[in-house]
């Protein structure tokens, strides 16, 4: 379980971070250093609007139309359009995709492009806005595989082990941002007087084996008998090795993916979607959601797996791919696939 200490980190922002680790890396040109901090400012934008959107509602601001007679947008397309026009004018990037958005986002033509690829998910977990559940932003960062002034889909079209970094937003009782570039994962608080998001989880550790399991079980009868095997083993308290009975795992399960491996990277165990009956390729999107999530758990020591392959090695062909998904401690979700492998 995770027990960073504040004390050795206090004062250390995300951009004094970012560059640092940048530094350690020859030839690099801080290039990416821009664009994490657009990124960041998007984040705290997003989750202005986020801590405001009950008071939307409270101050009759939730109709066609606000106060100052333009269209309210709902807070998954503001989400997504802050992140696009945060980042699209910094001159890092060649191209983008977005959860939101059909095809690619071109960068426009009056702006420089660069030589980075970005994809998000701007607003996960949309559905639980309303009932003020923890919702979150995630994000995966490439290097660009063409060439030319813009991108094309073939740079989104990159296996998630060529990431150069991912990370992610949680708005939850605070605003967290967790990311990796691939070697260690550190986590910022934002400090809202400040606006700053401060250095509180230093090089985040997934323990080897969990005791939590997160699945949506109202699925289990579209699920193959050997996934439902493996979540009765996991019901099933073993013996200690003394004889006396052992704890069960015990079920969580917010339904926001940012929010559920938030708390598997912290606390260990494993979050799955898996392919069932109705969603025969899972439900979450290898390219905003998997990808990223599976690079920083890795990163972390833990594992990400399709059930039969890891995440990071699968070659996407479309940009809204689904693909299951098995993530969390390393033990737990090794278990996962040997289940899957006897049906
Ligand atoms: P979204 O990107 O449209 O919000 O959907 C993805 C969300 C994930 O955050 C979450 O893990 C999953 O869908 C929950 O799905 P379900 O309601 O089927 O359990
Ligand atoms: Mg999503």
């Amino acid at each position: 379980m995770y027990s960073g200490s504040a004390l050795s980190t206090q004062g250390i922002t995300l951009e004094r971070h970012i560059l640092e680790q940048q530094l350690a890396i020859p030839g690099a040109t801080g290039d990416f250093t821009g664009l994490f901090q657009q990124i960041a400012l998007a984040a705290k934008v997003i989750n202005s609007r986020v801590r405001s959107a009950g008071l939307a509602g409270i101050l009759g601001l939730t109709g066609e139309k606000n106060i100052q007679g333009e269209e309210v947008q709902k807070l998954d397309e503001f989400a997504n359009n802050v992140l696009i026009r945060s980042v699209e004018a910094g001159g890092h990037l060649c191209v983008m995709a977005s959860e939101e958005n059909e095809g690619i986002v071109r960068i426009p033509d009056q702006f420089p492009t660069g030589k980075y690829v970005l994809m998000f998910d701007p607003l996960d977990g949309s559905s639980n806005i309303d009932v003020d559940i923890n919702i979150g932003t995630i994000f995966s960062i490439h290097r660009r595989v063409t060439v030319g002034r813009h991108g094309t889909e073939a740079d989104c079209l990159q296996r998630g082990a060529s990431q150069v970094a991912a990370g992610y937003v949680i708005y939850g009782s605070s605003t967290v941002l967790v990311y990796s570039m691939g070697e260690s994962v550190h986590g910022f608080t934002l400090d809202p007087a400040v606006g700053e998001f401060f250095l509180s989880h230093e090089n985040i550790r997934i323990p080897p084996k969990g005791k939590i399991y997160s699945v949506n079980e109202g699925n289990a009868q579209l699920w193959p008998a050997s996934l439902r095997r493996w979540i009765v083993d996991m019901q099933t308290p073993k013996a200690d090795a003394d004889g006396t009975m052992g704890t069960p795992y015990s079920a969580r399960y917010v339904g926001s993916l940012v929010a559920d491996f938030h708390r598997t990277l912290l606390k260990g165990g494993v979050f799955a979607y898996p392919a069932d009956k109705k969603n025969p390729q899972g439900k979450l999107r290898l390219l905003y959601e998997a990808a990223p999530m599976a690079l920083l758990c890795e990163a972390a020591g833990g594992a990400a797996s399709t059930g039969t392959q890891r995440i990071l090695d699968v070659a996407p062909t479309s940009l809204h791919q689904r693909v299951p998904l098995y993530i969390g401690s390393r033990e737990d979700v090794a278990a996962a696939e040997r289940f899957l492998r006897e049906e």
